[in-house]
């Protein structure tokens, strides 16, 4: 009997690395992961994060690999996710507005005024508005697995303080491709033009548009200022969180084990990320008035103003996200948590 141990040791070894190889083999040398904004933005960190602890928690086995910029779609950002379901791409970290054309749900967090603070986007993503939106993503094709957060998008612009609709009356603004902020744009009287993120920047220093808005980090990382951006209002009017996601065939190429650990790796990343944006909004304000930013802080009457002449965009807006899911995220921020 004891002869016997050491050639059922070598035979289960044997058959370990054979398993091993064959696993190993399936492996790609590298998964492409795409993000619209780079280190050192909160975005750009929460994806390289989410690479570190891949790599860590499985031991070298799995390689991620950030490519900012959506150059994986030509700079096309709101291609992405058309890219992820066809497996053109292995993973994302994505905004909510970039994947909006493609997955009517998303717009649910666009919808302007809906979500007043961190508890009520928490309300959301944490809750069942947050489960049905994986839910329409997965019948998509494409696989969620954590949340993440841009960021509040507040207004910059090169021209005047903006405090009520009447100051927007014809500025001429830069917003993401998705067809909901042209609505809310012209709704508040402004002149919307849609392009990329790419294109943002030089179409600010030219003055082939006034203003733009985006999250106080992209303000500040950017350097709106350098491109005239000189007044900033703090409307708080909505945020867009980043979801975590991989491309299903990728996903089913991968052993159980290996998809626990990639999904636990974003959830910690975005966790981590959401803790951190948040934690720095005061920094980021004062470093932007250090630069020489207005800012303007809205009262809620002022907030008021924006809000009613938004109300259109509901009407818009709520069949085509499905009345029930607007309705449901609604109740979901009434009835948060007092933050
Ligand atoms: O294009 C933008 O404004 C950005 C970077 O915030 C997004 O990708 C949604």
């Amino acid at each position: 009997m004891r002869l016997k141990a050491p050639i059922i040791v070598a035979c289960l070894a044997g058959l370990l690395l054979a398993g091993g190889s064959a696993g190993a083999a399936d492996y790609k040398s590298e998964y492409t992961v795409s993000t619209v904004l780079p280190t050192p933005f909160p975005w750009g960190e929460a994806a390289e994060r989410w690479v570190k602890l891949v790599e860590e928690r499985s031991d070298g086995r799995i390689n991620l690999k950030v490519y900012p910029g959506a150059q994986l779609v030509s700079g096309n950002q709101t291609k992405e996710f058309a890219a992820l379901r066809s497996g053109l791409i292995d993973f994302a970290v994505g905004s909510t507005i970039n994947w909006s054309p493609q997955v009517s749900e998303l717009n649910v967090f666009s919808l302007p005024f809906l979500m007043p603070d961190y508890a009520a986007i928490d309300a959301l993503t944490q809750g069942e508005v947050g489960e049905r939106i994986f839910e329409a993503i997965e019948r998509q094709g494409v696989v969620p697995l954590a949340w993440g957060e841009n960021g509040f998008r507040e207004l910059t612009n090169s021209v005047r303080p903006v405090t009520h609709p009447d100051d927007l009356e014809g500025m001429k603004i830069r917003v993401v491709g998705s067809p909901l902020f042209q609505d809310t744009f012209e709704a508040l009287g402004a002149n919307p033009t849609q392009m990329s993120w790419a294109d943002a920047k030089p179409a600010l220093a030219t003055g082939a548009v006034d203003g733009q808005e985006n999250p106080l980090s992209v303000i500040q990382i950017a350097k709106m200022w350098e491109v005239g951006q000189e007044y900033l209002t703090r409307w708080h009017y909505m945020a867009d969180p980043l979801i975590f996601a991989a491309s299903r065939g990728t996903w089913e190429s991968l052993p159980e084990k290996d998809r626990r650990i990639i999904r636990e790796a974003a959830i910690d990343a975005g966790q981590w990320e959401i803790e951190r944006s948040r934690a720095s909004v005061e920094e980021r304000l004062a470093a932007l008035r250090e630069q020489g930013i207005e800012v303007t802080e809205l009262t809620d009457a002022q907030r008021e103003a924006f809000r009613k002449a938004t109300a259109s965009v509901y009407e818009t807006w709520a069949p085509r996200i499905g009345e029930d899911l607007v309705e449901t995220a609604k109740e979901a921020v009434a009835n948060r948590d007092a933050e």
